[in-house]
């Protein structure tokens, strides 16, 4: 057993705190990882705020990770200790049907499929104060050590800062995944991404990859357009800015609608924008982010029967575990810049100060270290 800091949730709508946690050695299949660094998401703020309800507590946050293999349970063969790793919130077991399609990155043994905040096998390998603790997307990179399913762990290259690819768990991965994958954004292209978070502006770094030749990015926050400009968008607007729904806006601004929309907010209201602002017959909308637990959407249905495309993406559409390494490596060879999205660096001492970063609209990604 290690004891390490972690900073624990203990309760919905309390802020996070640092505690002494004890980490169970990794049992059969499975491995524990020194987390060095791991980035803050705003799904981890959403279970903090009771948006996403089927999260038990108390509970250790956190799903954007790197670090190093510590130590591995019997039977694990993909990784040894020392290995630079990167745990990812949507597993690979390559086993089941899902994994074994070449068109789903969704694997059926996932921590979604029976979504429980344990590790398979139903117990935790983290206490804190006599407590069992629950894991969350079997990451958990808010503790300095954490274990993890093989199938959920990825190596990645040796050479690899830790402290910028742990964006590729997460953020990144989705944003650039959902417009590279899921809407196979062609070049000479028109895009609208809604939401200019870190996925959102990971969105536009897919969408300019892809060769589009118009990304207009939309916001509330007119501080976030800068960088959305830096990294690829062509046009920002806000909405509050027009007196007509953002759809009519990006209606006329393109003559019939963009090709791609992408809704990175996760609010059913722009989900039905975002459909409305893409080509009501070629155009694809991509619905990026998660409402909250129990919403519904309304929409007219003629949006959709009159040929518009729309689809979800989960993760971007990678197969994680083949996929990560690979997109470590471009980072390595400079094909896309991750560190343009990491604004902030914090101690794990000081992740409060992170989540108030972000809720305030001041940061795109902080990323704490241990
Ligand atoms: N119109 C335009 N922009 C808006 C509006 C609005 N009505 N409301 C908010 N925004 C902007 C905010 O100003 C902000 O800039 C942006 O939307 C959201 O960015 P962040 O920084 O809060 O969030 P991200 O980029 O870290 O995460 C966004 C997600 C939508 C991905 C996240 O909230 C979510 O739903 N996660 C679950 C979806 C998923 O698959 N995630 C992968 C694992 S987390
Ligand atoms: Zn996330
Ligand atoms: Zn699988």
């Amino acid at each position: 057993v290690i004891k390490c800091r972690a900073a624990v949730a203990w309760a919905v709508g309390k802020p996070l705190s640092i505690e002494e946690v004890e980490v169970a050695p990794p049992k059969a299949g499975e491995v524990r990882i020194k987390i060095v660094a791991t980035g803050i998401c705003r799904s981890d703020d959403h279970v903090l705020e009771g948006y996403f309800r089927n999260i038990d507590f108390p509970v250790i946050l956190g799903h954007e990770g790197a670090g190093i293999v510590e130590s591995v349970g019997e039977g694990v063969t993909s990784v040894k200790p020392g290995d630079k790793v990167i745990p990812t919130p949507l597993s690979q077991c390559g086993e089941c049907s899902f994994c074994l399609n070449p068109e789903s990155n969704y694997c059926l043994k996932c921590h979604f499929t029976e979504s429980q905040c344990l590790l398979p096998d139903k117990t935790s390998r983290f206490t804190c104060k006599g407590k069992q603790i629950h894991h969350f997307m079997w990451v958990s990179s808010f503790s300095e050590y954490t274990v993890i399913p093989e199938y959920a762990v990825v190596k990645i290259d040796a050479a690899a800062p830790l402290d910028k690819v742990c964006l590729v768990g997460c953020g990144f991965s989705t944003g650039y995944g959902a417009a590279i994958n899921t809407a196979k954004v062609k070049p000479g292209s028109t895009c609208a991404v809604f939401g200019l978070g870190g996925v959102g502006l990971s969105v536009v770094m897919g969408c300019k990859a892809a060769g589009a030749s118009r990304i207009i990015a939309v916001d509330i926050n007119k501080d976030k357009f800068a960088k959305a400009k830096e990294l690829g968008a062509t046009e920002c607007i806000n909405p509050q800015d027009f007196k007509k729904p953002i759809q009519e806006v990006l209606t006329e601004m393109t003559g019939h609608g963009v090709d791609y929309s992408f809704e990175v907010i996760g609010h059913a209201d722009t989900m039905v924008a975002a459909l409305a602002s893409c080509n009501m017959n070629t155009g694809v909308c991509i619905m990026v982010g998660v409402p909250a637990s129990g919403s519904m959407l309304s929409f007219d249905p003629m949006l959709v029967l009159c040929g518009r495309t729309w689809k979800g993406t989960l993760l971007g559409g990678w197969k994680m575990r083949e996929s990560m390494p690979k997109l470590v490596s471009s980072y390595l060879e400079k094909k896309f810049n991750l560190d343009l999205l990491i604004t902030h660096r914090l101690p794990i001492a000081k992740a409060n100060e992170g989540f108030q970063l972000l809720r305030a609209g001041k940061s795109i990604r902080t990323v704490l270290h241990f």
